[in-house]
């Protein structure tokens, strides 16, 4: 196999492209592609200042090192989920982010999510009563609202996440099967800014994972293999299975299934659920926009958290493994 720009022993080849490229040509067309794809979602400029949610993996290390190449203004953020048990999950994804940062001169913010919430996230869970037995649900909302309360107070313009073509397509399809309509409407490149909430990109979008990951590798960039732990035996690892096995038969159909579901949703196919967005006014507590009514559920779920650590009918402080 040999690469087609230069005849070198390739590195990498791309079946859905019909491309091989040997390390060299591979390093240097990750970062085409993804400034491709910035400017053809009209993502963010070289003026606007980014925020990058990093987690320690190799997509969000590796956008960070391209959006630093590509001369972008592109500062990170690392959430500490206090996820570490048996693992040490969260210690070591820490790490690497921040040595990530460190070695190149780049601003990391860090959110400790223990020392400023008041518990790790498996705790939370636990307290809650959000799924007690996967904290997912706990995380995924808190996440979502520390990274867009991070950026708007300083005044980041856009949030960037490392979100690869196989995470789209696994989420594209298990909304396809339950056919979330109001989630389709929502999915996509882009998610653009609406009162109260940041601009949200994945300019890794089309980029398959395993070329994320030969890139992170071929840069050289220390990143934690282990995937959380929380995230064994999730339906998205069910459906990035089942995909593979697609791909295997049918080089680019996870690629063509996203790019035509783009097109169908630009061709105005979920227009209808788009329109069926619920009103959103601020939280009292906190001031980001919820549907609610009231209280956020960000708000409410880590008020339970709180109330429970601090009655002795709770759980207390016994956390059990993280
Ligand atoms: S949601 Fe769940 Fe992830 Fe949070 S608890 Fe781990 S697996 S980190 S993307
Ligand atoms: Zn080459
Ligand atoms: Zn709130």
């Amino acid at each position: 196999m040999k690469c087609r720009k230069c005849g070198e022993r390739a590195v990498l080849n791309m079946r859905q492209h019909r491309l091989s490229l040997c390390r060299e040509h591979f390093v240097e067309w990750v970062p085409e592609q993804t400034q491709r794809f910035i400017e053809k979602y009209s993502m963010f400029t070289l003026d606007q200042r980014v925020l990058v949610a990093v987690s320690g993996g190799k997509d969000s290390l590796g956008l960070w090192d391209v959006l630093q190449r590509l001369g972008y203004q592109a500062d990170g953020l690392y959430i500490d989920l206090g996820i570490d048990g048996w693992t040490g999950y969260s210690s070591t994804s820490h790490r690497m982010a921040a040595a990530f940062a460190e070695r190149r001169g780049l601003k990391l913010h860090v959110v400790d999510v223990p020392a400023e919430l008041g518990a790790p996230i498996p705790v939370a869970a636990r307290l809650s009563n959000r799924n007690a037995h996967k904290p997912c649900s706990v995380c995924g909302l808190s996440k979502r609202h520390i990274m867009n309360r991070l950026a708007r107070d300083l005044g980041y313009e856009v949030l960037a996440t490392g979100h690869n073509l196989d995470d789209e397509v696994a989420v594209l399809f298990g909304n396809t099967l339950h056919w979330a309509t109001g989630y389709l409407a929502r999915q996509g490149p882009v998610l653009d800014a609406e009162p109260g909430f940041v601009r949200k990109v994945k300019p890794f979008c089309r980029l398959y994972e395993r070329e994320t990951a030969a890139y992170a590798l071929l840069q050289g960039i220390e990143y934690v293999y282990d995937e959380c732990p929380h995230a064994d035996g999730s339906t998205s690892i069910y459906y990035k299975d089942v995909l593979n096995r697609m791909e295997t038969e049918r080089p680019g159909v996870k690629l063509s299934f996203y790019l035509s579901f783009l097109q169908a949703r630009q061709a105005g196919f979920l227009q209808a659920a788009s329109h069926d967005e619920p009103e959103l006014r601020p939280c009292p507590k906190c001031g980001q926009p919820t549907s609610s009514g009231g209280e956020c559920s960000f708000c409410r779920t880590w008020d339970r958290v709180r109330h429970r650590m601090t009655t002795p009918a709770g759980d207390g402080l016994a956390p059990g493994p993280a």
